[in-house]
């Protein structure tokens, strides 16, 4: 079958914290990314989504992977979608008994640096379980560093819009950088492959959905305060038609907040 996902080895040590990147073209920042991962801990694991890289990423990602048992790949044909592959990633991680999924870009805006006290703020000793931690620019301590006026525009635009049209209580909605304990997944059939047709997001909307559906769900998020640097290698993947496609998600998320249809 020559249009199949291919996979890395199936034979997962066994571990609680899967950290992963959905990539598409991160040829530059790939090696550099996978070497930062896996020495945060030696009790990590990493996986990489590739929708099928033309520049290679996806096969640089593989090649590493037969040496390196922490490593796993999944390479996807075709290009599918950062919320789709972050959906995917979250539903692997489940099926090979982690317990925590952690989500980062792997364009280094998000530092490894900071993968231990994410997933350390799942859980506060004598308060009740945190279901996702969230890497936030918006709370006290946290930053962006390199972003033109433009993104920070529209960045705050959609917190404000997820926070007061969605009723997110969230600041920094569309970070991808966050700690999931991935039980709650149970809990949001939308997030654990049970979505109907078009329900979940396969772009970057993915983001404001998943909390937005975590939070109706019951679910507990906070914000830990981080520096976001804007990449230095390789392209933005963020689009106008990517643009336009989620503002017309979160329109419908606003109608379904509003008036449940
Ligand atoms: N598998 C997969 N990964 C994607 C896709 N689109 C983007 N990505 C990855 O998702 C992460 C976030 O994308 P970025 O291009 O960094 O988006 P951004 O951070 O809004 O844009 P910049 O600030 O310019 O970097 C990166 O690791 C991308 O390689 C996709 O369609 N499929
Ligand atoms: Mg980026």
């Amino acid at each position: 079958m020559a249009d199949a996902d291919v996979r890395s080895r199936g034979d997962w040590p066994a571990g609680r914290v899967l950290v992963q990147a959905a990539t598409y073209n991160e040829r530059e920042n790939i090696g550099g990314l996978i070497d930062a991962v896996l020495g945060v801990s030696p009790e990590l694991q990493f996986l990489v989504i590739d929708d099928d890289s033309p520049d290679g990423t996806g096969r640089l990602a593989l090649e590493r992977a037969e040496r390196e048992p922490r490593l796993h790949v999944l390479m996807r044909k075709g290009r599918r979608g950062l919320g789709s592959a972050i959906a995917e990633g979250f539903a692997e991680a489940r099926a090979h008994g982690f317990a925590v999924g952690v989500n980062m870009d792997a364009d280094f805006s998000h530092n490894p640096a900071d993968i231990p006290r994410l997933v350390a703020a799942l859980d506060t000793p004598g308060r009740r379980p945190v279901d996702v931690a969230i890497g936030s620019r918006r709370v006290p301590g946290g930053r962006t560093v390199g972003w033109p006026l433009k993104r920070h525009v529209i960045s705050r635009g959609v917190s404000l819009f997820t926070r007061w049209a969605l009723w997110v209580p969230v600041r920094d909605v569309s970070s991808g950088f966050r700690a999931v304990r991935l039980a709650v997944l149970e809990r949001v059939p939308a997030l654990a492959g049970g979505a109907s047709p078009g329900e979940c997001p396969s772009g970057y909307a993915f983001f404001e959905f998943m909390l937005w559906a975590v939070h109706r769900a019951g679910g507990r998020i906070v914000e830990v305060p981080i520096t976001f640097t804007d990449r230095t290698h390789g392209a933005s993947k963020a689009d106008f038609a990517e643009a336009k496609r989620s503002i017309g998600e979160l329109l419908r998320l606003a109608r379904r907040t509003w008036f449940g249809l």
